[in-house]
């Protein structure tokens, strides 16, 4: 089983991520869909002391990212293997007009995504379309992340809190 802690629009409150984070457990990833409005090595320097045997970290840019030297050295996109089967596509998603999925379908379909995280709107989010999940965790800033879990059969888990 995969184990990924999914949040985005943090907006620089780094303190109350630190907290949520230190109440999870068996991470195989931490994944954040941009609007940190903080430094990015901020975040992995955390992760790096609050998980000492290791956590693997994907971030992106979001609208809010422009003015951090290194935030806004991250890409807007970026695409990954969550396990043998599912592929995901992470963006903020305020170049694809969320929560319209209709733009965001065509760069999953593009990529060979079957999920799709994205950000931005503060709301948390889930649909299905032609096979592919679209996720927004809402803001962590107000206290929302999901965790996504994908077991040994490949089905995949989106719990939101
Ligand atoms: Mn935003």
């Amino acid at each position: 089983m995969k184990k990924f802690f999914v949040c985005s629009d943090i907006h620089g409150r780094l303190a109350f991520l630190k907290s949520i984070l230190l109440k999870q457990q068996g991470l195989d990833g931490i994944i954040i869909a941009g609007d940190l409005e903080l430094e990015s090595y901020k975040i992995t320097d955390l992760v790096y002391d609050l998980f000492p045997g290791g956590c693997s970290i994907c971030m992106v840019a979001g609208n809010c990212d422009r003015y951090s030297p290194s935030a806004s050295l991250l890409a807007e996109d970026e695409t990954f293997k969550l396990s043998e089967k599912h592929t995901l596509l992470l963006t903020h998603g305020h170049r694809y007009h969320v929560p319209r999925t209709d733009l965001l379908s065509y760069k999953a379909e593009e990529t060979g995504a079957d999920v799709v995280i994205f950000g931005h709107t503060h709301c948390p989010h889930r649909s299905e379309e032609n096979g592919i999940l679209f996720l927004n965790p809402g803001a962590i800033r107000n206290g929302q992340y999901l965790i996504l879990t994908i077991d040994d059969d490949e089905n995949i888990q989106a719990e939101f809190y």
